[in-house]
């Protein structure tokens, strides 16, 4: 038996970190450490470590947000010396458990801000990676970044910054300064160009606090793209137990994910990377197609899945997979909406791509969240949907699924489902404003909302007499007969 520390005896089962983690020093700094970080970069870099000559490739983990689940996690952690299960849920086979060893640092940014930034000016740290959602980088509609959003506006006035624009700032400002070099910045987030978005996010910030800095950052810092993957639900506290019965280990922190993963990497990196080619990463001259056919395809149905589902009464992804009416919509939706948009990108078949992305919905294993994934459609939709639906209304194709995608983001901002069971809003981005127009009696109304701006949905006067049919059709009869009556041929 394997003696771990700080758990002690760990069941036989339990896969454990074969190298040696007191030998491991963090050359990545990674901001925000949520589930997915944990279900997908850390084990990458977990496997990095396996291999000889690697222990410069640790991860220190940084929280960001201030608040109690942040710190909670980061005490966590910490007692747990950076250790946690992540247990791998096939579809077909039995689940596995191991310890992930990578974050072999962790440090909560608001003990101590000033802290945190001398600890991200090290030499030894070559890369910071992020995981700050698709709303964190403050980027507007027409892609610029929102200076003047009250909570970046309030940081730059700040000596010592709390956004991860600030803390990355005056890292950089260190490191210029002591001759120490610049490190990649690399977003590990779900958005088209993530590395572009980010590399405006950051040099916009930092351009605004001081110009000579933003130049030596725009000259020195590079910025890749990547494509990420990996199905990773929600931990809740019966998901805990759950896990914990299930590995025999007194985690209090434990993550769970599909089997499935993917990541795909702009090979742009200017104080060097680790060997991620040997355990699975592709590395590419461009991103786009990749990220294009995951955006537009797993995340774009996965929005299908939970603004419909959760009207519908649904609140878990495999059990709504038994809905025919439901597979039917996704499967129009991908063949015939996103399908004809996309370039399928060298080694990858979009027919099978869409058939592989039903098999992983359908995983019972797994049994994800539709909460977790209709929250912040606010900042989803034009990430994940826009892009289809601009291209349908251009090409003159049928605009009905897209409609009614958007009809059902509407009325699932009512907060309750068409049973009239409640469910809490997690929609961070969304204005009171745009709450009363969503509310609005005219189903129209709701086009103007800010998540839809830019779309140019009011130019089209069939996609808005479409809208307002549909939203009719939902508000009078319900989502399910809503639904079939679109799938029916
Ligand atoms: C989901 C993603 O949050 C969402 O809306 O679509 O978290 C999805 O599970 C991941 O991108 C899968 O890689």
């Amino acid at each position: 038996m394997t003696i771990l520390s700080p758990f002690g005896a760990v069941p036989p089962a339990v896969l454990v970190p074969s190298y040696d983690r007191a030998a491991v020093r963090p050359g990545i700094a990674h901001l925000s450490v949520g589930n997915f970080h944990r279900a997908h970069q850390a084990v990458y870099i977990d496997r990095v470590l396996a291999r000889p000559g690697n222990a410069q490739w640790g991860i220190l983990g940084i929280g960001v947000m201030d608040d109690a689940h942040e710190r909670a996690k980061a005490e966590s952690l910490l007692a747990q010396h950076g250790l946690y299960t992540l247990t791998e849920c096939p579809a077909d086979a039995p689940d596995s458990v191991r310890f992930v060893g990578s974050i072999v640092e962790y440090l909560h940014a608001p003990d101590d801000r000033a802290a945190a930034i001398h600890r991200l000016a090290d030499p030894a740290i070559r890369i910071v990676s992020l995981t700050v959602t698709e709303g964190g980088y403050y980027i507007d509609a027409d892609g610029r970044f929102q200076l003047d959003h009250p909570a970046i506006a309030e940081d730059l006035a700040r000596p010592v910054p709390h956004t991860v624009f600030g803390l990355v700032t005056e890292a950089l400002r260190l490191r210029r300064d002591a001759g120490t070099g610049p490190f990649t910045i690399l977003s590990c987030d779900n958005l088209p160009h993530n590395g572009h978005v980010a590399r405006t996010a950051f040099l916009t910030w930092a351009r605004a606090r001081d110009a000579v800095l933003a130049d030596w950052i725009e000259a020195h810092v590079t910025f890749p793209s990547t494509m990420v993957d990996r199905i990773t639900p929600g931990v809740g506290p019966l998901d805990i137990t759950r896990l914990d019965t299930g590995s025999g280990v007194d985690d209090r922190v434990p993550v769970f994910c599909e089997d499935f993963i993917q990541w795909v990497i702009e090979d742009k990196f200017c104080a060097g990377r680790p060997p991620l080619e040997e355990v699975g990463v592709l590395f590419t001259g461009d991103v786009t197609p990749y990220e294009q056919v995951k955006l537009r395809m797993l995340n774009a149905s996965h929005s299908m899945l939970g603004l419909p589902g959760m009207l519908m009464g649904y609140r878990v992804v495999s059990d709504i997979m038994h809905n025919p009416d439901v597979v039917a919509l996704l499967e129009h939706y991908l063949a015939q909406d996103a399908e004809p948009l996309l370039q399928a990108p060298p080694g990858m078949e979009l027919r099978a791509y869409a058939a592989q992305l039903l098999r992983r919905f359908s995983n019972v294993a797994i049994s994800d969240q539709l909460p977790r994934i209709a929250s912040d459609s606010a900042s989803k939709l034009p990430v994940f949907v826009r892009p289809t639906a601009e291209g349908t209304l251009a090409r003159g194709a049928d605009a009905a699924r897209i409609a009614f995608l958007l009809s059902c983001f509407a009325e699932y901002l009512r907060g309750h489902d068409d049973t009239g069971a409640t469910y809490e809003l997690q929609e961070p981005h969304l204005s009171p404003e745009d709450l009363a127009l969503a509310a609005d009696e005219d189903p129209a109304k709701a086009l103007d909302m800010s998540v839809f701006a830019g779309w140019g949905l009011r130019d089209h006067p069939t996609f808005v007499d479409l809208f307002t049919q549909t939203r009719t059709f939902l508000r009078a009869g319900g989502t399910r007969a809503c639904l079939r009556a679109l799938v029916s041929p």
